[in-house]
């Protein structure tokens, strides 16, 4: 028996925009990927979130379905076009209500609300007048939607993430284009992430000022980080590996423990990062209260001198020709649905890594979870391989724990199968099972499997 410290958080994640369907519903307004999915052709199958799993209308049955599984803790992100049609100016009192609604269904079932303010579904407003991310007013705007949120949920909310995965935003919405908004540069995720880190800063100093105090709640960023793990023992791979880890949660992580972006992307990036001036250093150094990680994933990393923009594989963390790094996998490795490796020992690595880097904060690992191709067949979806992906995931945080690493709460992505943004409806995360047609959901094996772990409160091997 592996267990864990009793006050160990065991969660599910899901988003806004993911689940809730109700597009056109209670005041809500657009938002970039309603508008980026009724693009022809940018989501597989054309599909899109306008229902998804009807959660706005479900909730009541959601909330009573992770009761069921004894969940301690539901992490799910606020749609800011709920709250803030324009991304600006009064609230919506129809969205507020809902969400509301939504934390009482909870806390009377003695769940924890986590509540992610931003989890990628941007009033489109903000996009269409202010060129979204990249205009730094929208830092601004952002705080003042936070403290909404803080104002209108604080009393029963004592768990915040600013930023879902600000990673995504920056290299899949500005620099591959897979994602809202859709745009496809070599230059803007930089200047896409500064405002975004931005952004969470101003949120946290508003917290911090107006409401922790009182509302005594605690506060965060979440980055989403994929291992390196060098492909040879040469110094050149192992130092390839380092700086793609750098690059990819370094450009989150060090602004907000360090106030400053890690050293190797200033020497290879020059003028192409913008700078924070004294003032957003100040605010941004120590503003998060533990480290928000989601994580999926491992590649090899290798040195790769002049690596070219053209190699910049979607797998690639940011730009190949940037890093010099180029990745790829094992044959050995097994996959996922989405291609992702399955490397349980990427994910102690990376615990360990940032243990080291960020003097040994307090980790909660905010997602983490496999897509597979799941069947309702007699009534019931069994699904071994995600049982056995989670159990090999959860040992290798038991490592991590043995080994110091201060991990205190894991949160399985997804609580349901729900809308995988540029994969449409096509892959299953759930621990439900979802049919988009009547809505239905179905505890699959592996909901029972979690309970059973919540239970006992850790593995059974
Ligand atoms: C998360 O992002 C999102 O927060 C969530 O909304 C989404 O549904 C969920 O994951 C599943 O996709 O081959 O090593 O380069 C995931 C971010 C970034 C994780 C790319 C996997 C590639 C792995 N992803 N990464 S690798």
């Amino acid at each position: 028996m592996k267990e864990f410290s009793a006050d160990f958080v065991w969660g599910a994640a899901t988003s806004s925009y993911q689940i809730e369907g109700a597009w056109l519903e209670g005041g809500k307004g657009l938002s970039i990927w309603d508008a980026f999915c009724h693009i022809p052709g940018k989501i597989k199958n054309n599909d899109t979130g306008d229902f998804a799993c009807d959660h706005y209308y479900r909730f009541g049955e959601d909330v009573k379905l992770m009761a069921d599984i004894g969940l301690k803790a539901y992490r799910f992100s606020l749609s800011w076009p709920r709250i803030q049609p324009d991304g600006r100016g009064k609230p919506n009192f129809k969205g507020l209500r809902f969400y509301s609604d939504l934390i009482d269904a909870l806390l009377a079932h003695h769940i924890t609300p986590w509540i992610t303010l931003y989890h990628w579904d941007l009033p489109l407003a903000l996009q269409m007048e202010y060129e979204g991310w990249l205009n730094p007013k929208l830092a601004e705007f952002f705080a003042d939607y936070a403290a909404i949120c803080f104002e209108a949920f604080g009393d029963r909310v004592k768990h915040w993430l600013t930023l879902n995965e600000p990673w995504c935003s920056a290299v899949l919405g500005h620099g591959l284009g897979v994602h809202a908004p859709g745009r496809v540069s070599r230059d803007e995720p930089y200047l896409a992430g500064h405002t975004l880190l931005r952004a969470h800063a101003l949120a946290v100093e508003r917290y911090r000022t107006q409401f922790q105090a009182q509302q005594k709640g605690v506060i965060a960023i979440t980055n989403n980080c994929d291992w390196r793990e060098p492909l040879t023992g040469s110094e050149a791979d192992k130092r390839a590996a380092q700086r793609a880890v750098e690059f990819f949660l370094g450009w989150f992580a060090d602004p907000v423990y360090f106030g400053d972006y890690p050293a190797v992307m200033r020497e290879r990036l020059g003028k192409r990062l913008p700078q924070f001036n004294d003032n957003e250093k100040n605010l941004l150094k120590g503003s998060t209260d533990f480290f928000g990680l989601t994580h999926y994933s491992t590649m090899y990393a290798a040195h790769a001198p002049g690596a070219k923009v053209a190699n910049a594989v979607l797998d690639n963390a940011g730009l190949s020709e940037d890093q010099e790094v180029v990745l790829s996998s094992d044959p050995e490795w097994k996959k996922t649905q989405m291609e992702w490796n399955i490397v349980p020992f990427g994910f102690r690595k990376l615990l360990h890594w940032i243990d080291a880097r960020y003097h040994s904060p307090d980790i909660y690992v905010t997602e983490n979870g496999c897509a597979l191709a799941d069947v309702i067949e007699n009534g019931q979806v069994n699904d071994p391989q995600r049982i056995a992906f989670l159990e090999e995931y959860l040992n290798a945080a038991f490592e991590a724990l043995a080994g110091k690493v201060k991990l205190k709460g894991y949160f399985v992505w997804s609580f349901l199968d729900n809308f995988e943004w540029g994969e449409g409806y096509s892959k299953r995360f759930g621990l439900h099972h979802v049919d988009f047609r009547s809505g239905q959901r179905l505890p699959k094996a592996s909901a029972k499997w979690y309970a059973e772990v919540i239970k006992r409160n850790g593995l059974l091997s």
